[in-house]
């Protein structure tokens, strides 16, 4: 019963999503600009298909001459380039990963996150979350991922937490992400203790521009293993 039920509202959920495509014809993904004009027909919804997503992110064809002046590398963390605000439904962002660079453990924000590779190879470690005990825990892993050019991943807070890296040693990795809702701060996770610290995230440049102060953060940026996280602007305290 409780099966028919969930195949009872799969069909259903489909029917009303071919509905909307029929009234609302997506664009064949065929450059960068199609995708976002596409991602944006498909958020006008209150809800989304994560299928539908990842499938429509999956057709687009990395071609570096259309995410070229997004991609601005720095030599001590990986960048996050924002190129469009989804009509306030969704973000995406290019982020460049320079050899060896990867992000601390990190949650998000209660928000969908897809992650399409451009260009390169990025690996992700996931983890459990820790309990909510005051104990000092190392951090359980539970599953590790590769992606390589054109594949598309998704995680949600449900499905714990990641760490994404560029593990090569010779080449650079590129990617890109969508957040929706969009979000400017995350949980930052510790390893080896499991203690948590929310910090913001900024952006290196918008638009293809260079960010300007404020938004560009400290130059002294923490240490990842350290801190658990890049990208930070401003480590806010945690009963904040
Ligand atoms: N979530 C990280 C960020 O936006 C990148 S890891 O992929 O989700 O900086
Ligand atoms: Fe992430």
């Amino acid at each position: 019963m409780a099966e028919m039920d969930v195949e009872k509202r799969g069909n259903a959920i489909d029917e009303m999503l071919k509905k909307k495509r029929d009234q609302n014809p997506l664009p064949e993904p065929e450059t960068l600009d199609d995708l976002v004009q596409g991602l944006k027909i498909i958020f006008q919804d209150n809800e989304i298909s994560v299928e539908e997503v990842n499938e429509y992110m999956s057709k687009y064809k990395s071609n570096p001459r259309e995410w070229y002046k997004y991609a601005k590398f720095d030599h001590h963390r990986y960048t996050r380039n924002l190129v469009d605000q989804g009509n306030g439904k969704f973000n995406l962002i290019v982020l460049c990963w320079g050899e060896g660079q990867g992000s601390g453990i990190h949650s998000h924000s209660d928000s969908h996150c897809f992650m399409k590779v451009l260009d390169g190879q990025l690996d992700e470690t996931m983890y459990s979350w820790p309990s909510d005990s005051e104990d000092e825990r190392e951090l359980q892993k539970t599953e590790t991922h590769s992606y390589g050019k054109d594949s598309v991943a998704y995680i949600n807070d449900s499905m714990g937490l990641h760490r994404v890296e560029n593990t090569s040693h010779t080449n650079t990795a590129v990617s890109l992400h969508l957040y929706s809702p969009p979000f400017d701060m995350v949980e930052c996770f510790d390893q080896r203790t499991g203690h948590r610290k929310k910090v913001r995230v900024t952006f290196y440049s918008k638009f293809g521009q260079r960010t300007p102060f404020p938004d560009q953060g400290p130059t002294e940026q923490p240490d990842v293993a350290r801190t658990g996280c890049t990208s930070v602007e401003t480590l806010e305290p945690e009963n904040n």
